[in-house]
């Protein structure tokens, strides 16, 4: 890999990086505009990034306007559900994906494990505000919906699963919603995209988020109009989250459904890769003290599923980490996923 170098620093600037660095430094009301684009239910580190996000809503760091699932089945979504009433904040949309390549139509890994948990008294031990999910909106026309009422350049989109969304919405016509296609939509509004996808440093590494819909990442990497910053497998391998963290540092609450799903999901006690977790502390705090970024340039991705890196004539960029930084990232990993939630 690449030292830092001197592109470090514009790149941040220019591709989006600080969330809060637009026109000279001026915030968005009530937080930076972000969709969070997750497989929730195959990994637990999809729901400790939905975590920080929730966290970073009650800081109003963020304003996460919507949840899309590129994961097919109902429990998503209705995880999704007990997790927004848990942490407070039940109505944001959640979109759910149809036809959905790759995916497998329900998971037993935690989603529907959780969902299914109850009191003593056989109640469900959580919460939920919503029923009927198979009546969400399919996750592209939320897409649209949501981007369509956004600021010019001002949405963040986090995706830590398959891009099979973001290749439709690059697709997509003209609709209710906007007379923009796909394409122009999102090159109209949206700032850049943070992914948990591909590895860059093992080329003969096939990444999960990639070969499971590699139609849908090759047409994202080559066409998408706005910078793309990828945290690869790599990156994510290089901080765990401690299992001590989550047996010790939770006493502030009772059930709480990321550390019921974190138990349920491996063999107590394990150390879980961060890898959709360090996507979401780019996406809102790509500083030095984190991150290093690659200079710009293309990633296309063989047929195969390998993601290939190439430097210049691009506004793609990956992420990577000295160990001082990777033991920085951890330390405020912890630190935000173990922070009492406002309402609890
Ligand atoms: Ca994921």
């Amino acid at each position: 890999m690449r030292p830092v170098g001197l592109f470090v620093f514009p790149l941040l600037l220019l591709a989006a990086g600080a969330m809060s660095c637009h026109n000279a430094g001026e915030a968005d009301p009530g937080g930076a505009a972000v969709i969070f684009d997750t497989d929730m239910g195959n990994d637990v580190d999809d729901a400790l990034a939905l975590d920080m996000l929730y966290k970073y809503m009650d800081e109003g760091k963020i304003d996460l306007k919507a949840i899309v699932l590129n994961k097919e089945g109902l429990a998503g979504p209705e995880f999704l559900d007990i997790m927004g009433t848990w942490y407070g904040y039940p109505d944001i949309p959640v979109g759910i994906i149809r036809d959905g390549a790759g995916c497998v139509a329900d998971s037993t890994a935690y989603t529907r494990r959780i969902a299914d948990m109850k009191t003593e008294d056989g109640l469900p031990l959580f919460g939920r505000t919503h029923s009927g999910y198979d009546a969400c909106p399919e996750s592209v026309d939320l897409y649209r919906k949501t981007l369509s009422e956004a600021r010019d350049t001002s949405v963040v989109i986090v995706s830590v699963g398959f891009l099979t969304n973001l290749a439709r919405l690059l697709g997509s016509e003209a609709d209710g919603y906007s007379d923009l296609c796909g394409k122009d939509l999102v090159s109209r509004k949206v700032k850049a995209v943070y992914a948990m996808a591909g590895s860059v440093s093992d080329t003969a590494h096939h990444e999960y988020n990639v070969v499971g819909d590699i139609l849908s990442a090759q047409k994202v990497f080559a066409e998408w109009p706005t910078p793309i910053i990828i945290s690869p497998f790599e990156l994510g391998m290089q901080v765990c989250y401690p299992a001590s963290s989550i047996e010790n540092d939770f006493g502030w609450t009772g059930s709480h459904p990321v550390v019921e799903a974190y138990k349920l999901f491996g063999q107590m006690p394990y150390d879980n890769p961060c890898w959709d977790l360090t996507a979401v502390l780019a996406a809102v705090e790509n500083v030095p003290e984190y991150f290093s970024v690659s200079p710009s340039g293309r990633i296309s991705v063989t047929d195969a599923g390998a993601t290939l890196f190439e430097e210049g004539g691009g506004n793609r960029a990956y992420l990577f980490m000295t160990p001082e930084q990777a033991a920085a990232v951890k330390s405020r990993l912890i630190s935000l996923v173990t922070r009492p939630v406002g309402h609890k």
